[in-house]
């Protein structure tokens, strides 16, 4: 197994994957957390200019999508099938998209309660409301999003929605199939021991 070490801000935001796929997966790692007032003296010291950084054996792999990806063929949570995986990776695109969207709006410098209206009538109707009704419809009476085994996009809506669900859960009331899903997915033995032990962070 390769010395792993997970470069990133005191946060979730697009660490929190790799986090929860090290944590499904038994796999040990060292998460280093970077205090913000801290960052502009070691984002000199980085090879890449953003976080997350995932040192594999000393090597730096950046994009956050790229290093789940990775870290969730470790733990075996890639469909074997070629296509599969596509599916899998396309849904893993879509929240990735849908989250950047959304943290635009949370890190922008307007005021709170101009970000609370973009939320209600931009975000959610536009973005994220389409994005939850296609995922009811796909799940249906499905145990996993892709085919009949748990894969990382499973993991990966959970991790999402789940932090929605925290601040919005009246938004979940027409999505009932989803929002179970995102309760079974934090049940998980190793999921629910992360949840509970790791830091707890605004985002
Ligand atoms: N596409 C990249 C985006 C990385 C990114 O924008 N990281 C932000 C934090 S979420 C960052 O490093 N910001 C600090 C900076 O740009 O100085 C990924 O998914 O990893």
């Amino acid at each position: 197994m390769p010395e792993y070490k997970l470069i990133y801000f005191n946060a979730m935001g697009r660490a929190e994957m790799v986090r929860w796929l090290f944590a499904y997966g038994g796999v040990a790692y060292t998460d280093e957390r970077i205090e913000r007032e801290d960052w502009p003296e070691k984002k000199k010291s980085l090879p890449f200019p953003k976080v997350p950084l995932l040192m594999v054996d000393g090597k730096p792999l950046p994009q956050s999508l790229a290093m789940a990806r990775y870290a969730a063929k470790e733990v075996g949570l890639v469909p074997e099938d070629n296509l599969q995986a596509a599916y899998c990776d396309a849904l893993a695109d879509t929240i990735s998209e849908m989250m950047g969207a959304m943290y635009q709006i949370m890190m922008s410098d307007k005021d709170e309660e101009e970000k609370r209206r973009q939320f209600k009538e931009e975000f959610y109707p536009n973005v994220m409301e389409p994005v939850m009704t296609r995922l009811e419809k796909r799940l249906s009476d499905k145990e996993w999003f892709i085919g009949d085994k748990i894969s990382w996009s499973d993991l990966m809506i959970s991790l999402a929605f789940g932090n929605v669900k925290a601040k919005k859960p009246e938004i979940f009331q027409k999505f009932p199939t989803l929002s179970a899903h995102v309760d079974k997915v934090r049940e998980l033995p190793k999921i629910k021991e992360w949840i509970s032990k790791r830091p707890v962070t605004a985002f």
